[in-house]
This record gives structure tokens, sequence and C-alpha cells, in this order.
């Protein structure tokens, strides 16, 4: 097959689905630089995703966050279902909070509260239900629980808590759905976090049942730690769900993707596309952003993040396989490597074009962005909505 070929066949196969959250103001624990154009409704979030995907041609999804864009739980779904058919975007991936309101300061389900821990499962169990009324596969987990100081909890016990709850938020599931379940190191806890490690993460999604996988968040891991080992593992296991994809240069900075480190991006996709050229078909995998760095404008971050995982994604499908089984039995190290590195160092950005060509795409999408006046627009709706609490200091 040819470059063109091989770009045109992987590219068909890569959806990558955008968060509601990456098009609205976020900032970090010391505050918010405002964006004028940033999206604060939902309406808001489907139009921008909107742009996204027709400029892109890859994104036909929207991850939701219950509370930030269900505020009505269960009672939002039509409302949701309405701007699906407005925008031509469907909702994705169901992301429950448990982090937010005042009562999970010591945990969620693993707070030592029966109490509290009753009302984080019924908001996973609503979560469940408003994924399966809207007809999505996934709902996707992540905890903030966690401890601050030694000694300040029972670990064991809340190991326990949390296998309960993942185990009934399981029972809830149709037979079409899935419980994803990511871990963090760190942050906002900052002495243990419940689910802090892909181990952690793998033993909880098997106690809960055969529909929970894992979610390897690309900026959830230690410095230095080897990531695509961790996905070659999950794959084998047959627990990989999906990815968060996002970079970062210390911890987890939800920069673009491949903005530091490309090459770390391209081993994950090799893994894969490893996996997926032995076994004669694809792993069936979430790829999702979760981006919410606060500087670069939301929309052209979504496009720049969307189109480097495709130019990313072409180079690890330039691998030549075949050659690589060879130079890996013989123990020919550097040639083995080679077929990493050539493929690496491919300019893919010219088969991207071309594929967005024959899409009907835009080649450029920051261009076509730039050009369509849309970015004016929503800086003039929007504005002064957004603006009206900044502080500026002379
Ligand atoms: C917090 O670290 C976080 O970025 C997790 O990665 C979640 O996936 C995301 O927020 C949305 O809840
Ligand atoms: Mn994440
Ligand atoms: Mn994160």
């Amino acid at each position: 097959m040819s470059h063109e070929e091989i770009a045109a066949a992987a590219l068909d196969q890569l959806a990558i689905e955008l968060p509601s959250w990456g098009f609205a103001n976020t900032g970090t624990r010391f505050g918010k630089f405002l964006q004028a154009a940033a999206a604060t409704t939902l309406e808001e979030k489907f139009a921008d995703a909107a742009q996204v995907h027709q400029l892109t041609g890859a994104c036909p999804s929207l991850a939701l966050h219950v509370l930030w864009d269900l505020p009505g739980g269960i009672g939002d779904v039509a409302r949701v279902q309405a701007l699906e058919r407005q925008h031509g975007v469907r909702a994705g991936a169901i992301n429950p909070n448990l982090f937010q309101d005042q009562r999970y300061k010591h945990g969620s389900v693993g707070n030592p509260d029966p109490a509290v821990r009753a009302e984080a499962l019924a908001h996973l169990r609503e979560s469940v239900d408003i994924a399966r009324e809207l007809g999505v596969r996934d709902v996707s987990l992540w905890f903030a629980d966690g401890s601050n100081y030694p000694g300040t909890q029972h670990i064991r016990k809340r190991k326990h808590w949390f296998a309960e709850a993942l185990g009934m938020v399981h029972e809830r599931l149709s037979p079409a759905q899935r419980l994803l379940v990511e871990y963090k190191p760190f942050e906002p806890a900052f002495y243990h976090t419940d689910i802090a490690d892909w181990g952690m993460a793998l033993v909880l999604a098997r106690d809960a049942g055969a529909q929970a996988f894992v979610l390897v968040d690309t900026g959830h891991h230690y410095l230095g730690q080897n990531i695509e080992q961790i996905v070659a593992w999950l794959l084998d296991e047959e627990r990989l769900g999906g990815f968060h994809f996002n970079d970062r240069k210390y911890a987890d900075d939800d920069l673009t993707l491949g903005s530091i480190d490309p090459y770390q991006v391209f081993r994950i996709f090799h893994e894969i596309q490893q996996a997926a050229w032995e076994q004669g078909h694809p792993p069936d995998l979430a790829y999702m952003v979760d981006q919410s760095h606060n500087l670069k404008g939301k929309i052209e971050a979504m496009i720049q993040t969307v189109r480097t995982a495709q130019e990313l994604w072409v180079k690890a499908a330039l691998v030549d396989r075949a050659a690589l089984a060879v130079h890996q039995s013989a123990c020919d190290l550097v040639q083995a490597e080679r077929c990493l590195t050539e493929a690496f160092a491919t300019d893919t950005r010219p088969l991207v074009r071309a594929w967005a060509e024959a899409h009907g795409l835009p080649p450029d999408p920051y261009a076509a962005f730039r050009e369509s006046g849309y970015l004016e627009t929503i800086t003039r709706e929007r504005g002064a909505r957004n603006l009206s609490s900044v502080t500026s200091y002379a």
C-alpha cells in the first residue's frame, strides 16, 4: 500500500471525542484568565464542538459532565438530544461529578460516612441512566477521592468501599454500556489517592465486572513512566477502555496533545496499531481529549490537538510491522528501533491534508477557522457576559 492509502485507512478509523469542559473558561487554583469567546452554556459547547468537527472531520461526539452540563440530571436529556440534532454532534461519554460538592471533602464513594457514599452512588447510578437514555456507551469515572496526611484515612477500607460502589454501578449498566475507570497519581489529594495508578484501576475494573475498563489519561502519570507499556499491558489484558489525550511537562498540565513530547504519543499509537495488526482488527477504544489549559484559544487549541493526533496516528500507521517483527526476533536493535524512528520522522502533514481534501474538509483547518469569522462572532456575542467579572490591574 502507498503512504496515501495507509494514511487514508488509518484516518478513516480515528474518531476523537471532545470534552465539553475544554470549551469553557477554566483555570488553575491560582485563578482564571478569562476568554471572551469561551463557551458557558451547553448550547455554546455543542456549537463550538461542531466547529471542530466540521474543520477536522474527526470529532463526532462531545463528552458531557453531569453537574456542569446536565444540572437537571436525567431531566436534561431531551435538551441534550435537541442539541445533538441541531449541531450534528452526538453526546459522548457521561462524566459524573463527585468532587465539587462540599459533602465530598473527605471523599465520595470512599468517604467514611455511609450517607455520603450512598449519595455518591445515587449520582453514579443516575449518570448510567442518563447515558442509557442518550444512547451513550461510556460512563467515565474519575474520582478525586484520597487524603492529604498519613494516617488520616483507612486505605484498605476505602478500597473495599470503592469496590462495592463500582460493583453496584456496574449492575446498573445495560449490556451495551461500559464503565471506564480513570486513575491519577495525585491532585487534589496529596498524600494518597484512592485510584492512583493503572494497577488499582485494573483491579477495581475487574472486580466490578466484564463491562468495566481502564481509562488512560496521558497526563496522569509520574514523570518518566513508560505509558506505552501500560497501554500494551492493558490491551493484552483486554481491559483498556480508552484515552484522555493531553500533554504535560510536569504533572496533570492539560496542555495540547504532543506539545511537549510527540514521540510519547506516537509510541502509544504504535502499541495500539501493533495490537490491531496482530489481531486483524482495531481494539475497541474510546479516544477522547481532556485538555483545559486556559491560555490558547479554546477552539483553536482543540483543532490543534485533533490535527496533531491525526498526524501522529498516521506516523504510527507507517511503521513497517513485518520488518519490525523480523528485527525484533533477530534482536537487531538498531534496525528494529529504526522502524519506529523512520515512521516518526516522516512528514505526515501532506498525507493528512490530502485525506481532508478527499473528504471535502479544509486542508488547513487553522486557516479555515480564522477565515470563517466564527471566533469574531462568538467573541462579540459572549464577550460582555464572559468578561464582566474581570479585574484588571493597571
Ligand atoms: C482531573 O484531573 C480531570 O482532568 C480528570 O482527568 C477527569 O477526566 C477530568 O478532570 C474531568 O472530570
Ligand atoms: Mn482525564
Ligand atoms: Mn486530569
